[in-house]
């Protein structure tokens, strides 16, 4: 499962903001934000360049 490591995320609204965003490019992916680590586990058949650009334009930088 790829991970990415997202950095700005500080809270509940961040988080829902980030699995909102992945989830509107592919709606049956499954996304796991862990805030501690600020890292995003996602389930997803999309390509993880698409999941990193759907992030990024949430507003984060984010790296694989
Ligand atoms: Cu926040």
């Amino acid at each position: 499962m790829p991970t990415f490591k997202v950095d700005g995320m500080t809270c509940g609204g961040c988080v829902r903001g980030v699995t909102n965003a992945i989830q509107r490019v592919d709606p049956q992916s499954t996304v796991h934000v862990d805030l501690a680590t600020k890292t995003v586990e996602v389930d997803s058949t999309l390509p993880s360049a698409q999941i990193v650009a759907a992030i990024k334009g949430a507003g984060f930088d984010v790296s694989e």
